[in-house]
């Protein structure tokens, strides 16, 4: 009985749910909202918690929905302020140092939903309480519709309609494609942008996060951004030529 009990939370191929999950959504909410954006004090951590748990527990780990997470929504809408918004691909750590930096911008792991779920994992189990901490689907080799991958969709697609005036993107121009349509940024936010408020989308292709250069604003990777951009109306510019560092310093 033991070894079906465990060979039946084994049965994904993604790491488990991270270790104090609950402790830990409930930590960094109380950090964010009273310390970080104390704007947002009175918002209740605990029901935060509660309905981010209530998302995904007791129910198939591969059939996740965006209603799912519509109480967890309710309870936290996306604040950014006009020409404050940095979405990223590939160049999380860049994007980060460069909200740290400049403080007043945001990237969603700079908002409350993306700072309490930042590197977490979580899955539960029909008709079982208890989280798995042992297996979770992953979202190649199990199933798209798991609840992380469902997650991040749903508040990449809440921060990009938020999203006004000028809004950045940080891109990766060490790697062939520093725009990838099948990104989160290529799948979800450029096309969920509204075109009534943003006017301009400002891409910073970042040369030195690998050992060669290998995009640039020229590159027909950024060519397709473009098209996409302008489409929707959209104005696009877009910078090359800037090291990590130049970047950090010159913004
Ligand atoms: O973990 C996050 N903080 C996160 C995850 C997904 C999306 C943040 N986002 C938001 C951010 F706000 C950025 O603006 O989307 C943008 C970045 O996503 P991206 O897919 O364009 O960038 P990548 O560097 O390719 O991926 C970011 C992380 O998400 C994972 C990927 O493995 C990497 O760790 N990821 C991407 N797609 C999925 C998916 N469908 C995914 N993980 C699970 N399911």
């Amino acid at each position: 009985r033991m070894w079906r009990h465990s060979s039946e939370h084994m049965k994904w191929n993604g790491t488990g749910s991270t270790a104090h999950f609950q402790e830990i959504v409930l930590e960094r909410c109380y950090n964010y909202t009273q310390l970080v954006q104390p704007e947002l004090r009175d918002r209740d951590c605990q029901k935060i918690r509660e309905a981010f748990r209530n998302a995904f527990i007791s129910k198939d780990p591969c059939s996740a929905t965006e209603e799912d997470y519509h109480p967890l929504m309710k309870l936290v809408n996306p604040t950014v302020p006009c020409d404050k918004t940095v979405f990223w691909s590939k160049t999380k750590e860049l994007a980060h140092q460069y909200t740290k930096v400049q403080r007043e911008m945001f990237t969603l792991e700079d908002t409350l939903l993306g700072y309490i779920a930042d590197d977490l994992n979580w899955c539960g189990d029909a008709g079982s309480y208890e989280m798995n901490y042992q297996s979770c689907p992953h979202w190649k080799k199990d199933c798209s519709n798991n609840f992380v991958s469902v997650f991040w969709d749903l508040v990449s697609k809440r921060f990009a309609e938020n999203a006004c005036g000028v809004v950045q993107v940080v891109l990766n121009g060490s790697i062939s494609n520093a725009f990838d349509r099948k990104s989160t940024f290529g799948r979800v936010e450029v096309h969920n942008l509204n075109p009534m408020k943003v006017h301009t989308l400002q891409a910073w292709v970042i040369h030195d996060l690998g050992k060669f250069p290998s995009d640039s604003c020229s590159g027909s990777s950024i060519n397709d951004l473009k098209w996409i951009i302008m489409q929707r109306n959209i104005k696009f510019t877009c910078q090359d030529n800037y090291s990590s560092g130049k970047f950090l310093q010159c913004v």
